[in-house]
């Protein structure tokens, strides 16, 4: 159940942030990371999302996230990503800021997406950065002659473009979600265990800033008891109502 303290809160807003984590995409059939049956529960964190461990073992590194991007590009957003999609379309000022690789808030329609672990789609050079695009044949067939992808400019390491453990955020990408959530006047927490920093701060920054924060989550989370709303439930249905409740009241107010 949406309280109806929420959806006005939400309708007199000038400006909305969301931070969105990997439980938005469980429902599409994305594992998530932290959850009992996560990836982190089969797979070590430093071993594949960290530069020791690309280092230390690169072709384990990009079979892992071979893996994941065949999940990946089999799968589509799910009505939690659409819900989004829509309420940009409904508030003045909306900010997405999503710490997922996935790009299905784009696939949904949403637009200017603030990516702060960077993507699963690109890659660069480890060496001199410059960015890679492989037909994804060349990367498997890499793999088949054991052959890492090289740049081919210096002939460097090929990474995918992901952010990993104890690498710094995009600059941009972290100014720009500050800015939105000092400024927010309402900020959601969705699918998101509120556990990785510095993306973990953003609820409490918007929260010290006089925000409304609101988490979506059907698990309570380090995040909980700081939040003014808990909506307790999986993020596809409680977006749906909340954006479905969110243009009914707009519809009478007009
Ligand atoms: C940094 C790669 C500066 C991309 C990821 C010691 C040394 C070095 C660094 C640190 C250190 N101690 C702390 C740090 C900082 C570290 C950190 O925060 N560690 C934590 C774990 C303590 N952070 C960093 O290293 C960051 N960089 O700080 O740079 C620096 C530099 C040098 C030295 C110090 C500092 C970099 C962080 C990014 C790391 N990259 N992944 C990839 O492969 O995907 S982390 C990984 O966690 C993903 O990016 C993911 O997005 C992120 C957060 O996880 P969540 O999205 O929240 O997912 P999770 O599974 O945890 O939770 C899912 C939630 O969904 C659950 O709550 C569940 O209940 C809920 N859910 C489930 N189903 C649903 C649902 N919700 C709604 N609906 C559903 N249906
Ligand atoms: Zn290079």
């Amino acid at each position: 159940m949406i309280p109806p303290l929420l959806i006005s809160k939400v309708n007199s807003a000038k400006s909305v942030a969301v931070l969105t984590g990997a439980g938005i995409s469980a429902e599409s059939g994305v594992a998530t990371f932290r959850d009992p049956d996560g990836l982190w529960s089969r797979f070590s964190p430093l071993e594949l999302a960290s530069m020791d461990g690309f280092l230390a073992n690169p072709d384990r590194v990009w079979e892992w996230y071979e893996y994941r991007r065949a999940i990946i590009n089999s799968v589509q957003p799910n009505d939690g990503h659409f819900a989004l999609a829509e309420l940009s379309r409904v508030v003045p000022q909306f900010t997405l800021i999503t710490q997922n690789v996935d790009r299905l808030h784009q696939a949904a329609g949403s637009r200017d997406v603030i990516e702060l672990h960077g993507n699963l789609i690109d890659n660069h050079c480890q060496r001199c950065h410059a960015p890679h695009v492989f037909p994804d044949q060349d990367i498997l067939n890499g793999f088949t002659q054991k052959k890492l992808p090289r740049c081919s400019f210096c002939g460097g390491l090929v990474r995918p473009s992901v952010v990993w453990f104890g690498e710094n955020l995009p600059t941009d990408a972290l100014s720009s979600a500050e800015q939105a959530a000092l400024t927010c006047d309402v900020f959601f927490s969705i699918g998101t265990s509120a556990e990785v920093y510095p993306a973990a701060q953003l609820p409490y920054s918007a929260k010290s800033a006089g925000a409304f924060v609101c988490e979506v989550n059907p698990n309570e989370t380090i995040l909980t008891p700081f939040v003014d709303f808990h909506v307790r439930g999986q993020s596809a249905q409680a977006l749906r109502e909340i954006v479905t409740a969110v243009k009914a009241e707009r519809e009478f107010q007009k």
